[in-house]
């Protein structure tokens, strides 16, 4: 499956979008014109997403359900003449934000990422080195070096925010560098999965949910998520509801950058629960070793789940397990969990070296050396049971999705006395509700990973009318996302204006106000549109 070239921006964006967007591509060309003196030969798109469910399970390789948002990363691009020593020229439409780079692509190695400076281009670069290594392999003939290029960039999707703005320049960067060195046709698969391979360079030790949602996303539909045998991607259709299911993002405007804070909320999180699988895996007393099948970040609980089911029930290939035996094998290692992990206070490592019978420097050295972390204590029964369960509230959610409850009206007059579509749709959006606030109890009690802005956010939404509430993206700040009817969307966000924002900033502006609260039907993936 290719990434398609748009012909028009009504193949990319939802109707309600195309008026704004329109304006906002024709000054991303003039601007391009004016700087570089010539016209942009193509521009490369990639959305942001907000995860509708499935939270901080990706890296355990376990199935989620983002959607991508209208918000994108946009590269006006135009190649140079191949030259002895191509070089990059990339700008931004926010010159003084995003300063203007120009730097030379090496004849030899990889372009240079210094991943502790906070340099905007770095995501450019990292996609740009991932671009390069697949060029290399698909064209087979020694070092790859890509021609030059001049770039002008826009990116509309809020940085530092839950929203995977770095995914989508990640993506948009990597599809750029393929389109400038003449890739006809990019397919999906392998532009995803280089975008994940190529943001790790940048220092976070993500799982592959972000690019995905980024690449892959059909206008209209979720997006179920799947890493296991391989990356695999499946548009889920929204079922005609009355009222219409509305997602509504709300930013909390608490800076999440992932890379300040990861030794110590990201990666860790990454690190106790691949040494939950490790533990959980020494307990049972497992025979084979884990499988690395999601290096590089390590083992996964993923791997735990199958390989003790392949021991313990001679289960042959748990990847093609129907949904209802996995969700009882998820109940199952959630029952073992609470069973046999028992720190509440989380395990020292030395508790943790003891199980598994190696010395604190070995710990270190596998777990804990190439992205660093910052701990005394691991809290694998919390991380583990967050994992399990909402693994589970996956299945449930997609379920609901695919097969409504059946309605209320039928089951006795419902309260409005409503047609039964309605009395269907009402018990629908509150049982996806109910699903979305288990899984941000789950986030703040299990996981630790809202903060009080998030909460108080999801409190304010539910009490004027949302059916569910949660942070979505790693949390610590950024975003949230909220189920709500399309009557009450005013009534949400009015709790927001008086009860959150103008709280905290009285003088809050009115287009800061528009940045905070976004409402964004489920939008199409990578694309390419072709200028000359
Ligand atoms: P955000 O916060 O949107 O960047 C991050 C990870 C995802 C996933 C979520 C939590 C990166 C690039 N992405 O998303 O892989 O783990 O957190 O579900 O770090
Ligand atoms: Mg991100």
């Amino acid at each position: 499956m290719d990434v398609p070239t748009a012909t028009s921006l009504r193949d990319i964006y939802p109707d309600d979008a195309i008026s704004v967007e329109t304006k906002r591509w024709e000054a991303l060309l003039a601007q391009f014109k004016e700087k570089y003196r010539r016209q942009a030969e193509f521009v490369a798109r990639s959305p942001g997403r907000v995860n509708i469910i499935g939270e901080h399970i990706d890296y355990s390789l376990y199935e989620v359900l983002p959607m991508a948002i209208t918000a994108d990363f946009l590269m006006a691009v135009a190649t140079q003449p191949t030259s002895q020593n191509p070089t990059v020229r990339i700008s931004n439409v926010l010159s003084e934000k995003f300063p203007t780079r120009e730097f030379e692509i090496p004849k030899e190695g990889e372009v240079p990422i210094d991943a502790s400076a906070h340099e905007w281009t770095n995501y450019f670069k990292s996609g740009l080195r991932g671009a390069s290594e697949l060029l290399e392999q698909k064209r087979n003939n020694g070092h790859f070096v890509s021609v030059g290029m001049d770039i002008l960039s826009d990116g509309t999707v809020p940085s530092g925010g839950g929203l995977s703005s770095s995914a989508s320049f990640v993506c948009t960067s990597a599809l750029a560098v393929m389109k400038a060195n003449g890739e006809e046709e990019v397919d999906k698969k392998e532009l995803c999965e280089l975008a994940i391979v190529s943001e790790r360079a940048v220092g976070v030790n993500s799982g592959g949910m972000d690019q995905s949602a980024s690449v892959f996303s059909l206008r209209g539909n979720a997006l179920y998520v799947s890493f296991k045998p391989t990356l695999s991607a499946t548009p889920i259709s929204f079922p005609h509801t009355t009222p219409e299911l509305t997602f509504v993002i709300a930013q909390s405007f608490v800076a999440a950058d992932k890379h300040v804070t990861a030794p110590v909320c990201y990666n860790l999180r990454v690190v106790e629960c691949t040494l939950a699988a490790v533990f959980l895996s020494k307990i049972f007393n497992l025979k084979r070793p884990l499988p690395t099948d999601s290096s590089p970040l390590g083992t996964s609980l993923r791997g735990f789940h199958d390989t003790y089911f392949e021991e313990k029930e001679g289960i042959p290939d748990n990847t093609k397990t129907p949904v209802p035996e996995f969700r009882a094998q998820l109940e199952k290692l959630a029952q073992l969990t609470e069973d046999y992990l028992h720190a509440e206070e989380g395990y020292t490592r030395s508790e943790i070296c003891d199980l598994l019978g190696i010395s604190e420097a070995e710990l270190t050295a596998r777990f804990m050396s190439k992205f660093a972390v910052r701990a005394d204590r691991f809290k694998l029964r919390q991380r583990a049971l967050h994992v399990f369960r909402e693994a589970i509230r996956v299945i449930q959610f997609r379920e609901l999705l695919a097969s409504p409850p059946a309605s209320t009206a039928a089951a006795g007059t419902d309260d409005s006395g409503g047609s039964g579509s309605s009395g269907s749709s009402d018990a629908l959006l509150h049982a996806l509700g109910a699903l979305m606030n288990q899984t941000q109890d789950s986030c703040r009690a299990l996981y630790d990973c809202s903060c009080p802005e998030l909460d108080e956010l999801c409190e304010l939404a539910r009490g004027a009318g949302a059916y569910g509430s949660r942070l979505t993206g790693a949390g610590w700040g950024g975003c949230s996302v909220h189920l709500v009817p399309k009557e009450k969307v005013d009534a949400v966000k009015e709790a927001w204006v008086r009860g959150y924002y103008r709280k905290k900033w009285p003088d809050i502006s009115e287009e800061r106000l528009q940045e905070a609260i976004v409402v964004s039907k489920p939008g199409s993936g990578s694309a390419v549109f072709k200028v000359l």
